[in-house]
Formats: C-alpha cells, structure tokens, sequence
C-alpha cells in the first residue's frame, strides 16, 4: 500500500480477496521514507493483515527486513527426487552458438530465450524433459566466452554457473558452431569437460547452409583441435531446422548407459590380464611393474582400481592403453575412463584418499577459474 496516500477503498477490496485465500500476506508500506514509520503504519492496521512493514522502495530503506520476514514464511525448499529429475543433461558452449534454440528443438516448443546475440542466457535454466517414457532434466546455460572478454561480474558468475551446472549433470552435450569452425575456446570448454568426467556427446550445430568443402573442413579439425575427446560420439544437426536432432537422444542414452555401466571384477581382471599378457608394463629399477586385479571403484565416471605393485611408476602412455583395452573389452564410449592404482606393500595409501582427492581436484579447478579472472 502507498503511505502517502494513506488507507483506500481499493487496499481494503484486495485486502479482503487476500484474507479470503488463506495463504500468508505480508502487508508492505511503501513510500514511508518522509514520514514517521510508526504513523505510516498505524492507519493500515485496520486491513486486519497483520503488523504492516514499512519501507522505502526507492529509497532502499527496509527492503531487506522486509526479505528476511518473507523467506521466513516459506517452507523449506525442495528438491525433486532424482528419480523425478532423471538423467541431467548440461548443455554447454561458447556464447551463441544455439543451446537454447537445440533445447528448444528437444522440447518441441520456444520455452527458451534464443536470439542472435551472445550472452542472451545469463543463468543456468533447468528444463524437464521426457522422451520415449523416460525423464530428463534439460539443463541450458549461459555461453562460456574467453577469459579476456569476462569482466562484468554477472558474467563471471554465470560461467561459474555453467561449469557447476556441468559438474552436477550425468552427461553434457557440448554445443560447437559449425559456420565458426573449431576454436580456441571449444577446445579449452572441452578440457574442461573432460576434467570434470561426465559423458558427453559432441553437438557441431548449424550444419545448415555449408557446402560439402566446408564440412569436410569442420571434420578435419574435429580430429585435429580435439582428439581427447575420440571417446564421444559427434552429432551434427541443425537445431534452427530440426535435421539430425532426432537422434540426439540415442547418443544421450548410450553415453548415459556407458558412463554408469556395472564392471564386474572377474572381467575387469581377465581384461587387465589380457592386457598385461599382450604387452607388459615396463621395468622400474630393474623389477617388473605387476598388476594383479582390478575392480570398480566409482561410476560417471567409470573409474577402475588396479592393484598391483609399483604402480605408482605406471607410465601415462601405459595407462592410455589400459583405458583402450576396458573401452574396447565392455563399450565404454561417450564416457571419460579413468584408472586408479592401489600398491599392495601398501594397502592403505590413497584409500581413504579416494573421494576427498577428486573433491580437491574438483575444488582446484573451480578456484583456478575464479582466480584468472
Ligand atoms: N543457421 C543456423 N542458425 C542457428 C542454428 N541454431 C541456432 N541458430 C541461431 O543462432 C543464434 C543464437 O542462438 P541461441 O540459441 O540463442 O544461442 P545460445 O548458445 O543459447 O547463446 P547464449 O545464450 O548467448 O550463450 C540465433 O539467432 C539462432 O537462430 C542452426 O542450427 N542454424
Ligand atoms: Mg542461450
């Protein structure tokens, strides 16, 4: 209600429709800057709302009182259940490269805001989304540009909020401009997929109005700007027209599947046996590096814990290979694999280490974020 110009027919008429709801009022005076509070307040104590709030919404006075006392009628927030949620799918990209309008395409519908101008997301939106009876939750975000350009502080948080939206998602559809070629930034947005180990699927969007020499040309430096990322299937649509969006969800679904595959540990272990058998880890001052068994210690990622001795020396070209061989032996494609050692001369050592160790990584690469900025 207005405090200049006091108590009205109309405030009593919405005060009565109010009353009749039954849900909580919180009666607000404002424009009470130049007048006593207490005075402003008193006449309106009569709409029987409760102890009518004072403030000053242009001047700013009272505004946050007035919050607290809101949020204090709220009941707690929910979360929906996971199995509400289901799948959680991060889109992500550099800035206009069509997330939203891809989202929009799933949806069938224009839910979201997508327009020809970079950074028309701002904040992290979460979409539910069903698909041949099964839930999904839809996650677009505002487009991640280069660092030099990051200076408003809006933006900085809300690429802070694309890559928490990533880190929280089961896969992540990383969206690339086809008409832009593979940049610099979807190489570095990539890395950071792959840090983070979700599944993924590689969206190269606006494969419209190319001719076949172009696409050629985008193909080639898939291969050439991103081959870390040779686990994810690549899917090229046009999400303004729909080609190809169709079979997004397959890819989705099969990285989903891979990522949170059960590994039993006899196969782990006849895989790794297999392994070992064809080409031997090397020799570390002067004794065979021995891997013995393997079982799963963690999924999306898959992560698979070898035990063994020595292993601390396993040479990074040897652990590609073993993550080939369980790719290949159980169809772990569109997840990142990742291997752990435990050496038995030691069996406590990274242990108990485990969760806490990725949590700091994961903390580390947050806060290498903040910091460049
Ligand atoms: N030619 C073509 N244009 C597209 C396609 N998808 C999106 N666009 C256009 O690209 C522009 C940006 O689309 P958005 O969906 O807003 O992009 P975004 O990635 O959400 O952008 P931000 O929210 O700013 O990060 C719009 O003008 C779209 O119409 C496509 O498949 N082909
Ligand atoms: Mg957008």
């Amino acid at each position: 209600v207005d405090a200049r110009e006091g108590l009205t027919g109309g405030d009593e008429q919405i005060a009565a429709e109010l009353r009749r709801t039954g849900k909580p009022v919180t009666l607000v005076v404002n424009k009470s800057e130049s007048l006593d509070r207490d005075l402003a307040a008193a006449e309106f104590h009569a709409l029987g709302l409760g102890e009518p709030v004072p403030i000053s919404a242009a001047h700013g006075r009272g505004v946050k009182p007035l919050i607290n006392e809101v949020l204090e009628t709220l009941p707690p927030a929910e979360e929906p259940p996971e199995e509400e949620r289901g799948i959680q799918i991060a889109v992500v990209g550099r800035p206009n490269v069509g997330k939203s309008t891809l989202i929009n395409r799933l949806l069938g519908e224009e839910r979201l805001v997508a327009y020809d101008q970079p950074g028309t997301t701002r904040d992290s939106v979460q979409v539910p989304f069903e698909h041949a009876g099964r839930r999904y939750t839809l996650v677009d975000t505002a487009g991640v540009r280069r660092r030099a350009r990051v200076s408003e502080g809006i933006e900085k948080f809300s690429v802070i909020k694309a890559l928490q939206a990533m880190e929280q998602a089961n896969v992540v559809l990383l969206v690339l401009d086809a008409h832009e070629g593979v940049t610099e930034q979807d190489a570095s947005l990539a890395g950071h997929v792959l840090e983070s180990g979700r599944a993924l699927v590689v969206v190269v969007n606006k494969w419209d109005g190319l001719d076949p020499d172009q696409r050629d040309r985008v193909k080639a430096e898939l291969e050439r700007k991103l081959p870390f990322l040779s686990f994810a299937e690549v899917k090229f649509v046009s999400a303004l027209h729909g080609t190809g969006v169709g079979h997004l969800m397959d890819a989705v679904d099969a990285a989903y599947r891979a990522a949170t595959a059960d590994l039993k540990t006899p196969e782990l272990t006849r895989v790794l046996e297999e392994a070992v058998q064809e080409h031997q880890p090397p020799l570390v001052r002067g004794r065979r590096i021995k891997l013995r068994y393997a079982h799963q210690g963690g999924r999306n990622p898959p992560i698979i814990v070898i035990h063994g001795n020595q292993t601390e020396s396993v040479p990074a070209a040897y652990q590609r290979y073993l993550v080939n061989r369980f790719r290949q032996a159980f169809g772990l494609w569109g997840t990142p694999v990742r291997i752990e050692f435990r050496t038995a001369e030691n069996p406590y050592k990274g242990r108990r280490n485990k969760l806490t160790q990725r949590q700091r990584q994961k903390r580390r690469r947050l806060m290498k974020h903040v910091k460049r900025r």
